[in-house]
């Protein structure tokens, strides 16, 4: 695959029944031990990417893209994974190699295993087509960016184990796996819920899969999340005791962490202390950190705010995997920018705070030692009331769980589910003495003897192999739904499909969505309708608001809508003009080193506006004096002739002329002026002549003598670049 080329959804389709995942397990990144990149030292990266979308900043820095040690990941289910598959390429080159999927409409509410086709239902299915699909999409992208991606989804609702077969088969490398998850928030019958999950634990162990645990939940489930502070720690043990029970390797056991609280509450003050206070009770265990859905409205910048928090306590207590779904998934408008916009967020403040631990220790002491000690006495004591009172699924029918006191204060309103209640009750038997099943891994007692099978050979061999050993055992169903499947919905947008044609998108391709900025100077509801009304007036459908801000309560507010856009544009009818070349910052001041140049500069004739000749002089913004150019200011309104006496007097090799008075084209007229006297002089082959303003066009201050012109937007690299290769061509 080359970075120019889409993916090829065809060929990703094709011969979909016979792809053979590459691999099982998880993969971390391979860390390297002080990595140099344009002259700087990292202590805790990674290995470099083979290609990637560098953060922006990188361009003042011989756009190098340092890849933090921990893995990061995003979640990417916007129901299509024909579009899925193009954003998880785009998430691959800004930093991600952990990719979720997940169903948008409850994945813990499918009943069974579901092959074939989507059911009509929303969100992504995770169909083996689907999973397939992506999977082979990721093994290409993967060879692209040149790290391994480990794809991932959910284990939970009582099809949890059947899931887990197909993950282990389609090569999912993670997934969520908690039985509190289904008791608590889908309400699935827990006895069922705990033997599902020794039996998906099993499997995803054989699958040498990284599970995460789902106590993050709590935080987005309780009135105050930072007061399920205790209780979190005791929902991970759990899950982390069960897991090692059922024959998971402790290093593949990942705890979902969630930061408590979030400013403008003290952040730190209680997020730190718990953050150290888990590490103490878990060490040995991954840490997959992620933000707190809680606090995430609809602005991006609240979002990121929390974000970039919460990953310094990540720095701090060395978290295994960042989570950067929360800053996307909590405006509920998970799109392609959203996404992206995360990755790089992590990326960039990970590697920001590179070397962190060497430069700050957390005390040990004072205010933090009296917060860990705290919160783990609560968790302790909330355990040992658990054991006292007859164990787990007796406090959760007590609703222990989710109440809205901190721990030992309670309020009577934690979630309570009876033993013998919730979806899939009554539907656990005791196995009989000859309760035989002819699978691998399988939990708990299976009497292979009978078959005359040793303890560790597989069952599975009395039945001729499994889909585990052998992969000709798999059936593979295709779509089944008429209507929802990917060939209708590439059929529909056939018109997009090559590029030729395009229209803006946020999720599907052919979308049409658009996001509107705008600032009213009016109070919120006012500004709000205004919004609705622009918004039709533009001529977009479905207009919606998805973010409101207010500046002032009266002054002004901020509105953001979305809309569809009935437009598109036929690329090859486009006059796409040529990105100016530009050299980069070290290229010209390496070349200015080794050929000093001087330059003069002025407005001529009556123009006195000389703002924008001095913006591209002086360094402050970037003006040319940064590379070294020697450069003579002259003033406003000079004469022409002034100015060409002057270059010749300092030995000058160009002449920068600014002028704004366009009135009588009286801007070209100097132009022409000025070369010619220059030839008079006999100095214009010598001399570069640059005229800049803004009404300047190029091609016109070029056929009035000029070499160069720049217009609006002109920058001081542009014309340096312009100095240096024009020199070069002269050969100096
Ligand atoms: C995350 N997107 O952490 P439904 N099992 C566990 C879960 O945490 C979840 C599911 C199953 C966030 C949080 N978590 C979402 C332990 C979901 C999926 O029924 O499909 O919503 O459950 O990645």
């Amino acid at each position: 695959m080359k970075p120019e080329d889409k993916l090829d959804l065809r060929a990703i389709l094709a011969d979909l029944d016979n792809y053979v995942p590459r691999r099982r397990g998880w993969t971390w990144r391979k860390p390297v031990d002080r990595l140099r990149m344009n002259g700087y030292e990292y202590s805790d990266c990674s290995e470099p990417l083979k290609n990637s979308v560098p953060p922006i900043a990188a361009k003042s820095f011989g756009g190098i893209d340092p890849q933090p040690r921990q893995v990061i990941t995003t979640e990417i289910a916007s129901g299509r994974f024909e579009d899925d598959i193009r954003r998880m390429r785009m998430a691959a080159w800004h930093g991600a190699d952990h990719i979720m999927v997940i169903r948008t409409a409850g994945q813990s509410h499918f009943d069974g295993l579901i092959e074939g086709t989507p059911q009509g239902i929303g969100g992504v299915p995770i169909t083996r087509k689907q999973l397939r699909a992506s999977r082979k999409a990721l093994d290409l992208i993967e060879d692209e960016v040149g790290r391994p991606i480990n794809f991932h989804s959910y284990v939970s609702g009582v099809a949890g184990p059947e899931i887990a077969v197909l993950f282990a088969e389609e090569g999912v490398n993670g997934a969520h796996q908690d039985p509190q998850y289904n008791v608590l928030y889908r309400n699935i019958n827990m006895v069922r819920s705990f033997v599902d999950a020794a039996e998906s634990k099993k499997i995803m162990a054989w699958a040498d899969m990284l599970q995460i645990d789902g106590a993050h939940n709590a935080n987005a489930t309780a009135k105050e999340a930072w007061k399920v502070m205790p209780e979190l720690l005791v929902q991970h043990a759990i899950n982390c005791a069960f897991s090692l029970q059922a024959g998971m390797k402790k290093e593949n056991i990942a705890l979902s962490t969630v930061p408590p609280t979030a400013s403008p509450a003290p952040d730190l003050k209680t997020n730190l202390p718990y953050a150290v206070a888990l590490r103490d009770f878990f060490s040995g265990y991954r840490m997959r950190a992620q933000m707190n859905t809680k606090y995430m409205e609809s602005s991006t910048r609240e979002a990121t705010v929390t974000h970039v928090l919460n990953m310094m306590i990540s720095k701090l207590t060395s978290a295994d995997i960042q989570s950067t779904i929360t800053p996307d998934e909590g405006r509920n408008v998970p799109w392609h920018m959203y996404n992206i916009e995360a990755c790089d967020t992590a990326r960039q403040a990970l590697v920001g705070m590179d070397g962190l631990s060497e430069l700050v220790e957390i005390r040990k002491d004072g205010l933090m030692a009296e917060k860990v000690r705290e919160i783990k006495e609560r968790a302790v004591l909330f355990l040992e009331e658990m054991l006292a009172g007859g164990g787990y699924f007796r406090a959760v029918e007590d609703g222990f769980f989710i109440d809205s006191g901190i721990f030992p204060e309670r309020n009577g309103d934690g979630i309570r589910r009876k033993i013998a209640g919730g979806i899939g009750a009554n539907t656990v038997f005791e196995r009989d003495s000859d309760y035989f099943a002819p699978v691998p891994c399988h939990f708990g007692f299976n009497n292979v003897a009978q078959y005359g099978l040793r303890p560790d050979e597989d069952p599975a061999s009395l039945i001729g192999g499994s889909t585990f050993t052998d992969r000709s055992k798999i059936r593979y169903v295709d779509e089944l739904d008429p209507e929802d499947n990917v060939e209708r919905r590439m059929a529909e947008t056939a018109r997009y499909a090559d590029g030729a044609v395009i229209t803006p998108e946020v999720q599907w391709r052919g979308d049409g969505i658009v996001v509107v900025d705008l600032t009213f100077p009016a109070s919120l509801p006012v500004s709000q309708a205004a919004a609705l009304e622009i918004g039709k007036r533009m001529n977009l459908e479905d207009v919606e608001v998805i973010h409101r801000e207010s500046l002032h309560p009266s002054e002004a507010t901020r509105i953001q809508l979305r809309g569809r856009i009935a437009l598109d544009v036929d690329v090859a009818k486009l006059s796409i003009p040529e990105e100016p070349k530009r050299l980069s910052d070290a290229e010209i001041t390496a070349y200015v080193h080794d050929h000093p140049l001087r330059i003069v500069a002025a407005t001529v004739g009556e123009d006195e506006h000389s703002v924008g000749l001095r913006e591209i002089i002086d360094i402050k913004h970037g003006g040319i004096e940064k590379y070294g150019i020697l450069c003579e200011y002259l003033g406003t309104s000079v004469p022409v002739d002034k100015l060409v006496d002057a270059a010749i007097e300092t030995d000058a090799r160009a002449i920068l002329l600014s002028t704004i008075i366009s009135h009588d084209d009286i801007h070209y007229k100097n132009m022409k002026k000025i070369h010619d006297y220059a030839v008079e002089k006999g100095v214009r082959d010598r001399m570069i002549l640059i005229a800049g303003g803004t009404q300047v066009t190029p091609e016109l201050a070029v056929k009035q003598g000029m070499d160069a012109g720049f217009g609006r937007g002109t920058h001081g690299v542009d014309v340096a670049t312009f100095l240096v290769e024009r020199l070069k061509e002269k050969g100096n």
